[in-house]
C-alpha cells in the first residue's frame, strides 16, 4: 500500500460559523479562524477541513452557496481567506475546502436564469419537471428537510427538484456545461492552493432519468433508488479526477451517504481514479425511530460489527476515513459515550482511543477533542438548524407525534447539537464572541472549555494530542491490518492491529460497569501505549472500570 501524506493526517473539522467570532457580530468568521490557528497547531491535527465559507444566504448555513469564487459576507472577505491559507501553510497546516455542488443556493445567478423561461440558456443547469396534473408535483419524493422535493415555479408551470431545501435546487449534471463549469470553479481554487476537498453529498449528483414514484415511508416517497449512486456517478468521478484532481497534490473525501463497502472500493480504490476516500455513515444511521430521530442508544455490538466490516473489507483495496462526530451529527460523548459528569471525560477519552487506533484516518470535530457535549435544548426556539425546525413541525406541529414523545429523539439527534459555539474559556459566552452569539454558547463552557483543558495535562484535549502524536510515532496505527476480538461483546470493544513484526491490542469499556477482562497470552507484560484511567495491565486478569480503556504493544521478537 502506498504511503501518502493524506493517509497519515489527522483532519479537524471546523465549522466557521461556530469556531471564533473576531468582529463581535455573533457569527464565527475567517479572522477567528486564522487567531486559532496555533491551538490547531499545539493539538497537533495536520489538515482543516472548512465547512463552506462561500457566498450564502445562509438557508442551510452555506450549503446552499449563490457564488463559489466568493466569500460569505459575515465571514469575511476573500483577502481574509487568502490570510488564513497563507498563515496556516506557515504552520504547516493544511486547508480543505468543503465543495457543495449537489445543489446550489436558489440565488445563484445560474438559478437565477434558469428559471426565468424555458428557453434560457441555464435551464438544463437544473433538473425541471411537469407536474403529474395540476398542482401535483412530478412524483412523491420527500425532502431530506421536510416536505416535497419538488418546488412548483409559476413562472414557467414548472416544477424543480431539490432535495434539500427548496433553497436548494438540484444541478443537472448531465449537463456538459455544469460539469464544465465546475470543474473550472475546483481548478480555480486549487491553484490558489487549497489542498483538496471534502465533496458534499457527491453520491447524489447523478439521478436517473426516468423519476417515477418512490417507496413511501412517512409521508413521501424515497427518493434513494434513483438519485443515490446513480448511473453516471462514477463516469462524472473520473472525470473530475482527470480534468481536476490528478493534476494537483491534494487530498478528496466524499460525503455518500448509504455507500456500502462494496461501493467504497469503487468511489475512493486505490487505482479506480476517483476519490481518496469517502464519509460512511452506517455507523452514525439506522437508529431511527421517527425518520432519524431517536432517544435510543446505539447497540455496542451492531456498531462493532460495523466498524469492523469497514476495516476489514477495505483493507488493502480504499481507504478509511474515521469519525464519530460532525456537523450533522450529535456530538459523540453524549451519543456513543456517557456525558453525566463523573464519567464524561473518561468515556470521551475511550472513544477517542477506540476511533484513532483504527486504520483510516481520522476526522476530529471542532469541540470533540474538548468533550463538548449535546446542548440542554428546551424549547423548538432554540433551535437554529432547518433540518430541526422542519421536522419538529413536520413530527409534532403537525399533532402526529405528541411533544413529550418526540422531543427527547430531536433533542438527542439534532445537528444544532454539533453547532454551538467552541468553548475556548470561562469567560462571557466561553470567549467566542464579545456579543450575542447566534446559536446559545452551552451552559457547561465553564468546566468545559479550551483554556482549562491545555493547561491540564489529564484533560480530553491532552489524551487526543497524546493519540495524534502516537500516529506520527507509529506506522502500525496507520498501515496494521485489523481483527475484532470478543465479537459478542456487549461490554468491551477489543481489537488486535498487525504491522510486520509489531502488534496492538486496544480494549475499550464502552459502559458504566465495572468490566472483567483477561489480556491474551501474548500482550501479557507487553507496555502499555496510552489509557485513560490509573491502572496496571501486566496482569492476565484485569477488573477494567467504568469507560476504561488501554492500548498495549509488542514487538514480535
Ligand atoms: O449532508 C448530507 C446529508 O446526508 C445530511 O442531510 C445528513 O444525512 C443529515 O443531516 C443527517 O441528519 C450534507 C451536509 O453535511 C449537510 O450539512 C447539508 O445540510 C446537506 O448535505 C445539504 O448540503
Ligand atoms: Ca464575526
Amino acid at each position: 500500500m502506498n504511503r501518502t501524506w493524506w493517509k497519515e493526517a489527522v483532519i479537524y473539522q471546523i465549522y466557521p460559523r461556530s469556531f471564533m467570532d473576531s468582529n463581535g457580530d455573533g457569527v464565527g468568521d475567517l479572522k477567528g479562524i486564522t487567531s486559532r490557528l496555533d491551538y490547531l497547531k499545539y493539538l497537533g491535527v495536520d489538515v482543516i477541513w472548512l465547512s463552506p465559507v462561500y457566498k450564502s444566504p445562509n438557508d442551510d448555513n452555506g450549503y446552499d452557496i449563490s457564488d463559489y469564487q466568493a466569500i460569505m459576507d459575515e465571514f469575511g472577505t476573500m483577502a481574509d481567506f487568502d490570510e488564513l491559507l497563507a498563515k496556516a501553510h506557515e504552520k504547516g497546516l493544511k486547508i480543505v475546502m468543503d465543495l457543495v455542488v449537489n445543489h446550489t443556493s436558489d440565488e445563484h445567478p445560474w438559478f437565477v436564469e434558469s428559471r426565468k423561461s424555458k428557453e434560457n440558456k441555464y435551464r438544463n443547469y437544473y433538473i425541471w419537471r411537469e407536474g403529474k396534473e395540476k398542482n401535483a408535483p412530478p412524483n412523491n419524493w420527500g425532502s431530506c428537510f421536510g416536505g416535497s422535493a419538488w418546488e412548483y415555479d409559476d413562472t414557467t408551470d414548472m416544477y424543480y427538484l431539490h432535495l434539500f431545501s427548496r433553497k436548494q435546487p438540484d444541478l443537472n449534471w448531465d449537463n456538459p456545461e455544469v460539469r464544465r463549469n465546475i470543474f473550472n470553479m475546483m481548478t480555480w481554487w486549487c491553484e490558489k492552493g487549497i489542498d483538496g476537498f471534502r465533496m458534499d453529498v457527491i453520491s447524489m449528483i447523478s439521478k436517473t432519468s426516468e423519476m417515477p414514484d418512490g417507496e413511501v415511508n412517512g409521508l413521501y416517497g424515497d427518493y434513494g433508488p434513483y438519485c443515490v449512486h446513480g448511473p453516471h456517478v462514477h463516469q462524472y468521478l473520473q472525470e473530475m479526477n482527470e480534468k481536476v484532481l490528478s493534476k494537483f497534490d491534494i487530498m478528496t473525501v466524499g460525503e455518500t451517504p448509504g455507500v456500502t463497502t462494496a461501493l467504497a472500493t469503487q468511489y475512493a480504490g486505490e487505482n479506480t481514479h476517483e476519490l481518496n476516500m469517502v464519509f460512511q455513515f452506517e455507523h452514525v444511521e439506522g437508529d431511527g425511530k421517527y425518520g432519524k430521530w431517536t432517544d435510543e442508544k446505539p447497540s455496542l455490538t451492531a456498531l462493532k460489527k460495523t466498524l469492523s466490516r469497514w476495516q476489514n473489507e477495505l483493507y488493502g483495496k480504499a481507504w478509511n476515513s474515521l469519525f464519530w462526530n460532525n456537523h450533522d451529527q450529535p456530538r459523540a460523548v453524549s451519543r456513543f459515550g456517557d456525558d453525566r459528569p463523573q464519567y464524561r471525560e473518561t468515556s470521551a477519552k475511550m472513544l477517542a482511543a477506540c476511533l484513532h487506533m483504527m486504520q483510516g484516518s481520522p476526522y476530529i470535530y471542532q469541540g470533540e477533542e474538548l468533550g463538548m457535549t449535546n446542548y440542554p435544548f428546551r424549547s423548538p426556539e432554540d433551535f437554529r438548524d432547518i433540518e430541526s425546525i422542519n421536522a419538529y413541525q413536520e413530527w409534532c406541529g403537525s399533532g402526529r407525534l405528541p411533544h413529550e414523545v418526540f422531543w427527547p429523539c430531536i433533542t438527542r439527534k439534532s445537528r444544532d447539537n454539533a453547532r454551538t459555539p467552541m468553548q475556548w474559556d470561562d469567560s462571557a459566552q466561553a470567549g467566542f464572541t464579545t456579543g450575542t452569539p447566534w446559536i446559545a454558547v452551552n451552559p457547561n463552557y465553564p468546566e468545559i472549555n479550551a483554556k482549562t483543558e491545555t493547561a491540564d495535562p489529564s484533560s480530553v484535549f491532552h489524551f487526543y494530542k497524546k493519540l495524534i502524536a502516537l500516529r506520527k510515532q507509529l506506522p502500525i496505527m496507520v498501515y496494521g491490518s485489523y481483527e475484532l476480538l470478543l465479537e459478542e461483546s456487549e461490554e468491551l470493544f477489543v481489537y488486535t492491529r498487525t504491522f510486520a513484526q509489531e502488534k496492538l491490542l486496544v480494549v475499550c469499556n464502552f459502559t458504566d460497569m465495572e468490566t472483567a477482562f483477561t489480556v491474551p497470552e501474548e500482550f501479557i507484560g507487553a507496555p502499555c501505549l496510552i489509557a485513560n484511567l490509573e491502572n496496571s495491565y501486566d496482569e492476565r486478569d484485569v477488573a477494567l472500570k467504568p469507560y476504561e480503556a488501554f492500548v498495549l504493544y509488542k514487538k514480535q521478537d
